[in-house]
């Protein structure tokens, strides 16, 4: 059986963490039997990030290996019909996810004053308090330096949301009237899709990225469409 180490749900998502959200969506979609192993630590991960997951004596870290991996190991039954053409486009739209968009969602999430707080209670409110704020301020310094070492972290708070805006209209143009991201059948790549718009629509948390992607439509009624399709059945 494979075991997914994941933090633990939150905000009625399978997963406040894109990165483990992506890979539980694409066991369900794939039809791939799992054990979730909640509230797992990076710091005790393999590459000190989650997810990682087990299967046998095998450790995989890391959700493109991880996806990698399973498509190897399983098959390849959700992109099996998409020609090379179309794996290079949703090999594109991946990487807008989770190389540009994911930054922004990261400003949002650590460094915006008011969304730390309710960040800082679902991450770290096991926690007894005096540590969690040690914890917590740790985990959001790591990420202030992060974000300035990628770039994201250079500009200003408009120009942030000005480049993660610009996703969003692109990923929504993209979907257009289509059920999923490369048409009538769902592929890989909406596990990826699902989890960060996810991850920006459902929080409750206030934020310009917010406050853009509920302007666009389509965003909510897909994510309603895959919760519905892959979490509620
Ligand atoms: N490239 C990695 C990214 C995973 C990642 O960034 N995970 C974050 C949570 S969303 C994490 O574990 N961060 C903990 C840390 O950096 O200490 C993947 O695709 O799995």
């Amino acid at each position: 059986m494979i075991k997914l180490y994941q933090f633990k749900p939150a905000w009625g998502l399978p997963n406040p963490s894109p990165f483990c959200m992506k890979i539980e969506t694409y066991l369900r979609m794939a039809g791939l039997s799992y054990e979730v192993i909640n509230g797992a630590v990076p710091f005790k991960a393999p590459k000190k990030k989650l997810p990682y997951i087990e299967d046998g004596t095998q450790v995989v870290a890391d959700s493109g290996f991880i996806f990698k991996y399973l498509k190897q190991t399983y098959g390849d039954k959700l992109d099996e019909n998409l020609s090379a053409g179309e794996k290079a486009s949703a090999h594109a739209l991946s990487r807008l996810f989770e190389e540009n968009l994911y930054w922004v969602a990261l400003y949002s999430r650590w460094l915006e004053e008011s969304i730390y707080l309710e960040t800082k209670r679902v991450f770290f409110g096991a926690i007894p308090p005096i540590l969690r704020e040690l914890v917590a301020g740790r985990v959001r310094k790591g990420i202030r330096k992060a974000l300035y070492a990628q770039g994201t972290g250079r500009h200003s708070r408009d120009e942030i949301y000005d480049i993660g805006k610009a996703d969003l209209t692109a990923v929504s143009v993209w979907l257009g009237e289509r059920p999923f991201f490369m048409g009538a059948t769902p592929t890989s790549v909406d596990a990826i899709a699902y989890s960060f718009l996810g991850n920006i629509l459902v929080p409750p948390l206030k934020s310009p990225l917010k406050a853009h992607g509920m302007s666009l439509p389509n965003l909510s009624t897909y994510c309603e469409r895959m919760k519905n399709k892959y979490y509620e059945t």
